[in-house]
């Protein structure tokens, strides 16, 4: 029996709704919430502390400055494990902080429930929770979850404890079941401290509530697809986070390998092992108009229809967990014929059909255009390197031998959070990775994710090294104190190292796409520069990061190595290095 003075003001007793919402998010599976907390958290913090008291269970709880970075590290986290996490933030303007992340998270198909407070609805005291402060009369907006429901699978209003569970579990349902991603609870105070009696909440436990997993395909399908590859002189297979599952990996190597396919990376991970002799690169564009029969595998922008015409005569199989694309208005890549599920299962099935069918001119034929897959590959390599053997000079080193030399550093397993802008493809490039998915970027385009992100990686797997690259616009859009006091606080260490070459050289880059011989080019006036001379060091060293300027290319692989140290030997180290400007 709870005997504080809330049980006066209720009918019922026993325990707050709050305690049985940090026990149903215990029963979820909920590691971690990442909290940036306000009065609508009341409830839950004194929930918190009667827990801890008791020595019961609960989440983890992670303090974040800001809730881009408390969202981010729970993108972070699902990434490396699959599973969403909390993040608890303050009604109607800290949900409006975590929009940014909410589009990255939904764009990439991270699970993650974001819960917020309402402001209280009672004014007199009439419950406990009423409203007892100014901004509770000017934080309840008409629509709250409109902040964020573009980049929702699910919201609700929590409309008593009694289902506090069941809401819980229907949350969990949905962010985890393919395709997955954000769902969003809002709490109301005077529902939080209500008292229900034990009996009266029901469980909903994990073996009953099973989630909806990616599937195999339609054989009649497979079949068609195998149809297809059996007489294709110049198949091509792009993907774009199929590298998220490692059996979808090794089956895409497998397939390419079998049967003689390029495969081609478009963003958002690493997919197959960038020494497999069938990986060609990043650009499909001078492949698309010349393949017979190519696979979108698990991919949202293959290339862009502005730059590349695609051959009407390919026939394109398209197998992704999403084939749909429901979240956006517009989505018109060709499939003719689409298999929604579980690419990895899918490509089984179609190797396993390929395999019976093959005949020895197929054989002979998919061996031989491994020939010319390994010239495009040996090429790309080639170029790769004649672009790092130039270090640069002083006050503009060159991102491709920075990032080079940094990739003789990492470990396979290892994670780099690329969010390089107009460098990302330099790091693509000089960062050859085996193990897929160690090479991140976001699905989304909502700047300042990759410092949560790698923290949030770090917190479920503290042996490898994370490093954030950015550029100096992405840098603040990251809310780097926030970062770095959490990795201070948490202990942490991630690896930030920006690449400033002065502005926002992807927003000059567009205005020159569209107007190559505009106004703006003829004043060489782009809007696109920021402060100059500044120090980010300082930042890092504020939160006792180790932190370093470097101008001069001919110390960049003693600043990397000092860097690397620093971090695997458990102190977050940022370097702020001046590039070729923009
Ligand atoms: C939150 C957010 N605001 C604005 C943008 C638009 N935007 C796209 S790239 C870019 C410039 C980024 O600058 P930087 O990180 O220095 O990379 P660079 O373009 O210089 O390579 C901007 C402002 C965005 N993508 N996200
Ligand atoms: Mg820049």
């Amino acid at each position: 029996m709870d005997d504080t003075p809330v049980a006066r003001k209720t009918n019922v007793h026993d325990f707050a709704t709050a305690y049985y919402l940090l026990e149903g998010l215990n029963e979820i599976g909920i590691d971690y919430l990442f909290c940036n907390f306000g009065t609508d958290h009341a409830p839950i913090i004194d929930e918190m502390a009667h827990r801890r008291k008791r020595g019961e269970a609960m989440p983890g709880v992670i303090r974040c400055p800001h809730e881009n970075t408390a969202a981010h590290m729970a993108a972070g986290y699902a990434l490396v494990t699959g599973r969403g996490q909390g993040v608890l933030v303050h009604v109607d303007v800290g949900t409006a902080n975590t929009a940014n992340a909410m589009h990255n998270l939904y764009r990439s198909r991270l699970p993650v429930l974001l819960m917020a407070g309402k402001a209280p609805y009672t004014v007199n005291d009439e419950l406990v929770g009423s409203r007892d402060t100014y901004v509770h009369f000017v934080q309840e907006p008409f629509d709250q979850a409109s902040l964020v429901r573009p980049y929702l699978k699910w919201e609700w209003t929590l409309p008593s404890g009694v289902v506090v569970k069941e809401a819980l579990r229907r949350a969990h349902s949905i962010m985890q079941s393919e395709p997955r991603g954000p769902v969003y609870l809002m709490m109301q105070r005077e529902t939080l401290t209500q008292h229900w009696n034990a009996d009266d909440i029901r469980r909903y436990p994990a073996d009953q509530f099973a989630t909806t997993t990616g599937g195999g395909a339609d054989p009649k399908l497979v079949a068609a697809v195998v149809d297809r590859l059996l007489t294709a002189e110049n198949p091509i297979l792009i993907t774009g986070y199929a590298g998220r599952h490692a059996h979808a990996s090794r089956t895409i190597d497998a397939l390419a390998q079998f049967a003689g396919i390029a495969v081609y990376e478009a963003n958002m991970t690493n997919n197959i092992s960038h020494d497999s002799p069938c990986f060609v690169g990043f650009t499909p564009d001078k492949a698309v108009p010349e393949a017979d029969v190519g696979l979108l595998v698990d991919v949202d922008v293959p290339w862009f229809p502005s730059a590349v015409p695609a051959n009407r005569k390919t026939f394109w199989a398209h197998i992704d967990i999403d084939t749909l694309k429901p979240g956006s208005p517009m989505w018109m890549f060709p499939g003719n014929l689409r298999m929604q599920g579980d690419s990895g299962r899918i490509l089984d099935q179609v190797i396993e059909e390929l395999k019976t069918k093959a005949t020895p001119r197929f054989k002979a034929a998919a061996a031989a255009r491994l020939t010319p897959i390994k010239a495009a590959r040996d090429a790309r390599i080639a170029h790769a390197a004649k672009l790092a053997a130039d270090k640069g000079k002083p006050g503009a080193i060159n991102p491709h031998y920075l990032t080079a030399e940094l990739s003789k550093l990492l470990d396979d397993e290892d994670m780099v959070f690329d969010e390089a802008v107009t460098n990302a493809a330099a790091v693509l490039l000089q960062i050859p990775r085996r193990v897929p998915n160690t090479t991140v970027r976001v699905g989304g385009g909502g700047l300042g994710w990759s410092g949560g992100m790698a923290l949030g990686a770090k917190l479920a797997a503290p042996d490898r090294l994370m490093v954030q690259i950015c550029g100096d616009g992405g840098f603040y859009f990251g809310n780097p104190t926030s970062v770095f006091a959490i990795s201070q606080q948490c202990k942490l260490p991630i690896f930030s190292l920006v690449l400033d070459n002065s502005g926002w050289n992807a927003v000059k880059q567009s205005t020159l796409r569209v107007f190559p011989e505009g106004e703006a080019k003829t004043a060489n006036a782009f809007e696109a520069e920021l402060a100059s001379d500044v120090d980010f060091a300082k930042v890092g060293e504020a939160f006792g990061a180790y932190a370093q300027k470097l101008s001069d290319p001919d110390q960049v692989p003693a600043a990397l190595a000092r860097c690397v140290k620093e971090v695997r030997g458990g102190r977050s180290a940022l370097l702020h290095a001046r590039v070729t400007r923009m």
